[in-house]
């Protein structure tokens, strides 16, 4: 294949640049800019929900609403720059009240789209559950078992697991972390008290808490305590082949297989509930801070209209509103952005 390559170059050809074929598709209209991102996104998608939003971005999903939007700003400022230039025989061509309705809707759109973001942000870098509980809760056996490998250490000793131990599986279409931690006591063990410490950390960064309770020992004072601080924990009792977990809760034996999967879909539901992005997300930063930009902007020309200020004034910020969107999807463009979004492609797409 090198041979190929050097004879083609011999004869005059070159190596593409990196996100050169897809900058060209943008350059010559095919492709507007969030759909050239889509593609990187496609490519880098971890899972088949990523992959399914940047295909439904590629298509447009995301770049229809971003032009929707803008649209019905370009259609208030034609009629706000007409009404200038007939100021002299006082014509007007949009109602004040039209204007002001049409801004507010374009100010609530985009805010569901900033919203969008979050979700989005989700889809990309997953989400993370932590297992807390006791020693000997069985934490190290649940994670081994979810991920179906001797990933951690499982013995019968209490303060088995020091360090945090972390593994990424596949739970409703998105990546989900799952930290095993060190059980939870009273310790003068110095490594282990770190461990303790660390375990706090993660469970407060994390989106949801698994505390494991040993269903054959119960809730203990100590549980309680600990669950105080984690008022969204799930309690999950273990080990339900020895002792039955109580009535309403949910339990588990990993010895026994069960409750596993029912452990499983209610993950599954957390993520398609409140993690799972729309079709026609935002979904990095760029994409972001062009929508802010847009609610930023569109806020301050209805505080103007408000006010009751002039046409110029509420002018200047409909353009920076309609420029933002502009700049999101490409049909405004900037040299700089092109090449921080093509850069970051790989050679020959
Ligand atoms: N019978 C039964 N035993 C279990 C079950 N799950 C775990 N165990 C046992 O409980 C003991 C402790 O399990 P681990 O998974 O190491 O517990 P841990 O919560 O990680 O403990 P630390 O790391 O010390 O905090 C081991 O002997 C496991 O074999 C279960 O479902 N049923
Ligand atoms: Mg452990």
């Amino acid at each position: 294949m090198d041979e190929v390559i050097r004879a083609a170059i011999t004869l005059g050809a070159r190596i593409a640049e990196p996100g050169e074929f897809t900058e060209r598709a943008v350059l010559n209209g095919k492709l507007d800019l969030v759909q050239a991102e889509s593609i990187a996104d496609l490519i880098n998608a971890r899972t088949a929900l990523q992959a399914s939003l940047s295909l439904a971005n590629l298509e447009g999903s995301l770049s229809r609403k971003a032009m929707a939007i803008r649209e019905s700003l370009l259609h208030v400022i034609s009629r706000l720059e007409a009404a200038l230039d007939f100021s002299e025989e006082g014509y007007e061509f949009i109602s004040g009240g039209d204007a002001r309705a049409i801004v507010e809707r374009a100010v609530a759109e985009s805010s569901a789209l900033l919203e969008t973001y979050r979700r989005g942000r989700a889809t990309r870098s997953g989400l993370n559950a932590v297992i807390l509980g006791r020693p000997n809760a069985g934490k190290s056996t649940l994670l081994n078992r979810l991920v179906g490998s001797d990933r951690a250490i499982v013995t019968p000793i209490p303060g088995t697991t020091r360090d945090i131990v972390r593994e990424t599986i596949e739970i409703g279409g998105l990546p989900v972390t799952i930290a095993d931690t060190a059980g939870l006591r009273e310790s003068g063990d110095l490594v282990e008290s770190i461990g303790i410490d660390r375990a706090r950390r993660a469970a407060e960064s994390s989106d949801v808490v698994l505390y494991l309770v040993d269903a054959s020992v119960g809730l203990t004072e100590e549980d309680r305590s600990e669950l105080a601080r984690w008022r969204d924990a799930w309690v999950i009792y273990t080990k339900t082949d020895l002792t039955p977990a109580p009535e309403g809760t949910i339990g588990i034996s990993v010895i026994a297989e069960r409750g596993i999967d029912e452990l499983l879909s209610r993950l599954d539901q957390l993520v398609r509930e409140r993690f799972a992005a729309p079709e026609g997300s935002l979904v990095n930063e760029r994409q972001y801070q062009a929508v802010v930009e847009c609610v930023d902007a569109l806020r301050a020309a209805l505080g103007s209209m408000e006010a009751g200020h002039d046409e110029q004034i509420i002018l200047v910020d409909l353009y920076r509103a309609s420029t933002a969107l502009g700049l999101l999807t490409g049909a405004i463009t900037h040299e700089e952005i092109f090449d921080e979004i093509f850069s970051k492609f790989c050679i020959g797409k």
